[in-house]
């Protein structure tokens, strides 16, 4: 098990609800006003005014990123966020089915996502399309699952990226089953034979909300992972809504502060903070890979957006509280660090928004012109080895659409089959 001695991350506040049995009124106050304002307990490495603040826990884990990389991350969060409008607004124009959008997290998924080694291993929930992109998946492959063409296609392996999750915290059994095989295959805790920790050692990062904190899973998770000191870093976005429920209304206490609980480390970081995001995920990610695992991040953060394209947040909150998370931006606190810094001029910002323009044209052509699925094509990824019953399935599938053949021209045509062209 992992001790408390081990945490790196100094001990809350006296005046949070954490370890009371019977917390008073006043702490329980203390703690929902925590769980709202992100508290004293903020891991912050840049603030929204884009001033660098030292720490010298994580400061040593972004030490090489220097004005360049700092650059590259800004590009990432920027080619993201207008990938995402341009997905929001295709949903609007029926192209998509439906879109998720992640504004206002870019810099959560971006810092987690890059903090990542190729050999670990990624478990989204549907949000994550910031970190598909830092692990490499083609953001038109996401498209598809929206466009309802596809049910995300590519080489999860070959990306260290699962499929996307779409019920509340199942992802996080899932992840902690795979974190529990790298431990069982003797994958963390390793030395290089000179005592340093090995380069090959590995990880999984799971992503899931605030509101799957309420899911059994989630606790199933947490548990399963400490006991098993599973190298898991639990990545929990607090975007302050599941869709209509506010934070608040599902904690008496910071989310981080649950970890304790269960015997782990939990920390709060600004989940609009990439370089901060980066350096807390490599800091938990160096726990895990050391065999000193779980570790919990709740990146404080807020979703800028509806919950997705069939939300309407003007029912349930306040655009005043909107208007508030604007001002903690997590892509204009690097711009402006970088402009203050001269770490990069106009031409640069320049540059991004047209490699950003470039970006969103090429996905709303592909979007456009996506062919459609063949009608077995359902029945193709089901199981990794045939399996004769969903054969004749699909045989039968076929047999029936074959039917129709002509029927077209005689005025009607197989219910639930779209043809090319026709959307
Ligand atoms: C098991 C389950 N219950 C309910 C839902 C419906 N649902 C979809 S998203 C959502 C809210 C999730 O909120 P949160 O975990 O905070 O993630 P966010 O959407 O804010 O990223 C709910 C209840 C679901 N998909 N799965
Ligand atoms: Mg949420």
């Amino acid at each position: 098990m992992s001790s408390p001695e081990q945490w790196a991350h100094p001990e809350p506040g006296d005046a949070t609800a954490a370890t009371a049995a019977k917390p008073t009124p006043e702490q329980v106050i203390a703690g929902l006003r925590a769980t709202t304002e992100g508290g004293a307990d903020l891991t912050q490495l840049l603030t929204p005014e884009g001033e660098r603040i030292a720490s010298p826990i994580f400061d040593p884990y972004v030490a090489d990123v220097d004005a360049e990389a700092l650059r590259e991350l800004y590009r990432d969060m920027v080619l993201v966020r207008r990938a995402d409008r341009e997905a929001n607004a295709m949903q609007r124009q029926g192209q998509l089915g439906i879109w998720v959008p992640l504004l206002g997290q870019e810099a959560a998924q971006i810092g987690s996502g890059r903090a990542l080694r190729p050999t670990d291993m990624a478990f989204p929930s549907y949000r994550e399309h910031g970190v598909g992109y830092a692990r490499g998946v083609d953001f038109r492959e996401l498209l598809g699952i929206f466009r309802c063409s596809d049910q995300g296609g590519w080489d999860f392996k070959e990306h260290g990226f699962h499929p996307y999750t779409i019920v509340i915290g199942n992802q996080v059994l899932n992840a902690c089953g795979y974190a529990m095989g790298q431990k069982f295959e003797g994958k963390v805790g390793n030395t290089d034979g000179q005592g340093n920790p090995s380069e090959t050692d590995e990880a999984t990062i799971v992503y899931f909300g605030d509101g799957a904190t309420s899911q059994g899973d989630v606790h199933e998770g947490f548990v399963w992972a400490a006991v098993y000191d599973a190298p898991l870093v639990f990545f929990c976005q607090n975007n302050q809504w599941a869709i209509s429920e506010p934070t608040e209304r599902q904690s008496r206490l910071p989310l981080y502060q649950r970890a304790r609980g269960y015997g782990f480390p939990g920390i709060r970081v600004d989940g609009n903070d990439v370089l901060g995001c980066l350096a807390v995920t490599r800091w938990a990610l160096e726990v895990c890979r050391n065999g000193n695992g779980p570790v919990l991040i709740e990146a404080f953060t807020y979703r800028m957006d509806a919950h997705t394209t069939t939300d309407d947040p003007t029912r349930y909150r306040l655009s005043d509280e909107l208007e508030a998370w604007k001002l903690k931006d997590p892509i204009e606190r690097v711009r402006v660090h970088l402009t203050r810094n001269g770490g990069a001029d106009a031409a640069f910002f320049a540059e991004v928004d047209a490699a950003s323009d470039a970006f969103a044209a090429e996905l709303r052509d592909y979007c456009f012109n996506m062919p459609d699925p063949t009608p077995e094509r359902i029945f193709a990824n089901v199981y990794a080895e045939p399996s004769p019953v969903l054969d004749a399935q699909r045989d039968e599938f076929l047999a029936y659409l074959e039917g129709f053949d002509g029927a077209e021209e005689a005025g009607s045509e197989a219910p639930g089959v779209v043809k090319a062209g026709e959307r």
